[in-house]
């Protein structure tokens, strides 16, 4: 048995902070105490095997990342953190679970591909990890392999209504997914932007030469989000299927995702980082071919119109419930470059996972939401979103000890050759400087990230077998 005791520090909840010792033994939190309690005795300190001091500091639940996909074979190429690579970064930045997507392409078989994922990851992950199960083929294989998914743990799933010829689904087999979806409870998330239409668009833009990564941004107007997160909803509607849309970069979708909550749906979205942060003039545009190293789906947005603006109210005021990373990171050298010459062919997508919660930390600093909405969107939401409350997502007497010591009076620079620990030859955050700092990160009762050096292991990080969502229930 090893026992840690945290003390000094401020514990955030969704619900509010307080002065409080987390005592943990081996891999969970075994006590919650007032400061100088002598309740377990009156010299915790010394009976204890560690101490961390957390003075001046908040002690949060480890952050979830609920949008992950590592070392996914896409866009002619592969994403270039492997589980062990990106679940490092990962724990350097404060996230100690993650769920990637497992792949189903058409013709596959859905368990072949969620197979697949657990050899890929097995043994290999510093934190924690769970799945949600991609279905880029709905045949009738797929829809009856969906009823085994909730007893593996995989209790959500992802449609794309972009990406024709490669995951891309049409309105009758979203319709048949989300039926099974409605009858079994499982969540259906949805990348929705009109693929179709997207592709029309980016053809005729390259073959007028406007080939550069500007144009991807053009492409894949705002409008075609809009459109395919109505239909999605219309769809939902229908058939009583639960629903996530992932990835929400336009305004205009977190206005159908609002008025969907309004009557009452089970509708639910997340943004990312990126779209919080960046822009379709600022990196898109950038000069050359520099902006290839944010060409991601759904796209950056044009600052001149507020996405971000009304991105932060929406997560101000839970029009929009988490904020994940999407992290699919690819190469600038012989990754990215593959598009040199043609927008359509840079593989879409960027990497954030090591920095989602010093990014997000921003709009505690910045006046945008309470530190207590901080730690929901970050890791209390995403624990209750895809069936891990309890054990992960709330520092609770029984919960995992997955713990980070965050500095407010810290800083972090992000840059290549300052904070930087995913497999990729650049930052797509080059040059931010934030406040706040990932102190001590704690998975499963083991420090894994102590005074700027990761302490973890490979292989430390299991499997996370998931319930059902608790929004749903
Ligand atoms: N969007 C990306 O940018 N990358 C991975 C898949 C996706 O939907
Ligand atoms: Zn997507
Ligand atoms: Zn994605």
């Amino acid at each position: 048995m090893t026992t840690k005791l945290i003390t000094g520090g401020t514990v955030v909840s969704p619900t509010g902070q307080s002065l409080t010792d987390v005592l943990i033994e081996d891999e969970k939190i075994v006590a919650l105490l007032e400061p100088g309690s002598t309740i377990v005795g009156n010299d915790l300190k010394q009976s204890v095997h560690q101490v961390l001091d957390a003075t001046g500091k908040y002690v949060i639940p480890g952050g979830i990342d609920a949008h992950t996909h590592m070392q996914m074979p896409f866009g002619g190429t592969e994403a270039c953190d492997t589980f062990e690579t990106g679940t490092q970064a990962a724990a350097w930045g404060g996230t100690t679970t993650i769920i990637d997507f497992a792949i189903q392409r058409y013709g596959e078989k859905v368990m072949d591909g969620l197979a697949q994922w657990h050899e890929k990851a097995a043994g290999n992950c510093a934190i924690d990890y769970a799945f949600h199960q991609i279905i880029g083929g709905v045949d009738d294989d797929a829809l009856a392999a969906m009823w085994q998914l909730p007893e593996e743990g995989v209790t959500s799933f992802k449609l794309f209504m972009a990406y024709p010829g490669v995951f891309y689904s049409d309105d009758a087999q979203i319709l048949k997914a989300m039926q099974v979806s409605a009858e079994l409870g499982l969540l259906t998330m949805m990348h929705a932007e009109n693929g179709p239409v997207i592709d029309v668009l980016a053809a005729q833009l390259a073959d007028a030469g406007k080939t550069t990564p500007y144009y991807h941004g053009v492409a894949r107007a705002g409008q075609m989000e809009e459109e395919a997160t109505h239909r999605a909803i219309m769809l939902a509607d229908g058939t009583g299927a639960p629903l996530y849309i992932v990835h929400v970069s336009a305004k205009q979708a977190v206005a159908q995702i609002s008025a969907a909550r309004s009557r009452g749906r089970n509708v639910f979205g997340e943004t990312c980082p990126q779209y919080l942060y960046l822009s379709l003039e600022d990196q898109l545009g950038a000069p050359g071919f520099e902006g290839a190293k944010w060409v991601c789906s759904t796209p950056l947005r044009s600052k001149a119109e507020q996405h971000h603006r009304e991105l932060w109210r929406g997560l101000r005021t839970n029009e929009l419930q988490l904020v994940s990373t999407d992290h699919c990171p690819f190469c600038f050298k012989g990754q990215k470059e593959l598009g040199r010459d043609d927008f359509r062919l840079i593989p879409n997508g960027m990497g954030t996972v090591e920095h989602r919660l010093d990014l997000l930390y921003q709009g505690v600093v910045e006046g945008r939401i309470s530190v207590e909405r901080w730690v929901e969107l970050i890791a209390t939401t995403p624990a209750r979103m895809f069936g891990m409350y309890g054990k992960k997502g709330v520092i609770a007497v029984g919960a995992d000890a997955d713990v980070v010591i965050y500095d407010p009076n810290g800083h972090t620079s992000i840059g290549l050759t300052k904070t930087h620990h995913m497999n990729m030859d650049h930052s797509s955050w080059e040059g931010f400087e934030v406040d706040g700092h990932v102190d001590t990160v704690i998975s499963r009762g083991t420090v894994v990230v102590e005074n700027d050096s990761f302490i973890g292991s490979k292989g430390h990080g299991q499997f996370v077998k998931r319930g059902f969502s608790q929004y749903l229930t």
